[in-house]
């Protein structure tokens, strides 16, 4: 078994303004397939390349933000370990029924010392990436907008950072990959639950519960920049870039859905392994850090959540 415990980000659930207009971002511009619709208006989305059923869900709301962000386990003996482990931690937990969600099996929800809803499920019903699992082609034909291939992490801003970071790593097995320190402060952590540089990022804020962006993986520089191209032809509102990150080495760019929620497309960083130590970026070199290319910091970029 490669790899045991938490497996990814399977879903985010974000909410949206106005359906129309979101559904219109994220399937036409994004390049998300709609997988489904249910009773409560709710809508399902998935990157070409993923398997499961959905990775984002939109929900029609006065505000914009994230609802939660649910992690596949490896399985139901491994769901019952990390329910038991979050709840040791001092969680709340809340057991939320199959079926919920369309497509989804059980659900374990649990807050966090930032204020976040998480939850974790083993089950989701198998979709595939339309290629087959027999002598499959290389991509798919007709794909629209960025074309991103999966949903691949969020950043959530919240106060206190040590305490989400200890339940990330002691309940939930994560390992810390990055970090960024202000004398003994750590202001931003990124963790992993897999070989990626980060699966979840946190960044310390006064308000508990924001959300900075959902990221999406494209496949090549030449994606980004044409995702660039893309948000100048819709007159998407754009945040930052295209650039690179020092922190995680991810080449990037950052813009808004009509609901002002902030999206990140992005592709190449590295292969994280369990036993390679954490790097340690020092506030001194903070712009660096974030913004390799420029590296100055943007109270635009820093300071704006929903
Ligand atoms: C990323 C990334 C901040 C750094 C963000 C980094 C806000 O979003 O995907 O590597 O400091
Ligand atoms: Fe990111």
């Amino acid at each position: 078994m490669s790899q045991s415990g938490v497996l990814r980000p399977g879903h985010v659930c974000i909410r949206v303004m106005d359906m129309d207009e979101a559904k219109t971002h994220y399937t036409q511009r994004l390049g998300l397939l709609q997988t489904d619709e249910d009773d409560q208006g709710r809508v399902y989305l998935k990157g070409w390349d993923e398997q499961d059923w959905f990775s984002v869900v939109l929900r029609e709301a006065d505000q914009p933000g994230m609802d939660f962000m649910g992690f596949k386990v490896r399985d139901e003996a491994t769901l019952e370990d990390l329910a038991a482990k979050v709840k040791a931690f001092g969680c709340n937990v809340e057991r939320v029924p199959a079926g919920e969600l369309n497509h989804c099996g059980e659900r374990v929800r649990f807050d966090s010392p930032t204020g976040h809803m998480f939850e974790l499920y083993a089950e989701k019903d198998w979709k595939g990436n339309g290629l087959g699992l027999e002598n499959p082609d290389a991509w798919q034909e007709g794909l629209v907008g960025m074309q991103v291939a999966r949903y691949d992490h969020c950043l959530l801003y919240g106060d206190d950072v040590d305490g989400t970071v200890k339940l990330f790593r002691e309940a939930l097995g994560f390992d810390l990959t990055e970090r960024v320190v202000d004398g003994d402060l750590m202001i931003a952590a990124f963790l992993t639950c897999s070989n990626k540089a980060h699966d979840i990022a946190l960044v310390r804020h006064e308000e508990k519960g924001k959300f900075h962006h959902a990221s999406f993986l494209l496949n090549s520089w030449e994606e980004v920049l044409r995702a660039a191209d893309l948000i100048s032809m819709h007159d998407i509102s754009l945040d930052i870039g295209p650039t690179r990150h020092g922190i995680t080495r991810g080449r990037t760019i950052y813009f808004f859905d009509p609901s002002g929620n902030r999206n990140e497309v992005f592709c190449g960083d590295y292969t994280w392994y369990p036993d390679h130590p954490t790097i340690t970026w020092t506030a001194d070199n903070l712009g660096k850090a974030i913004f390799y290319h420029d590296r100055q910091l943007n109270e635009n970029f820093l300071g704006v959540v929903t």
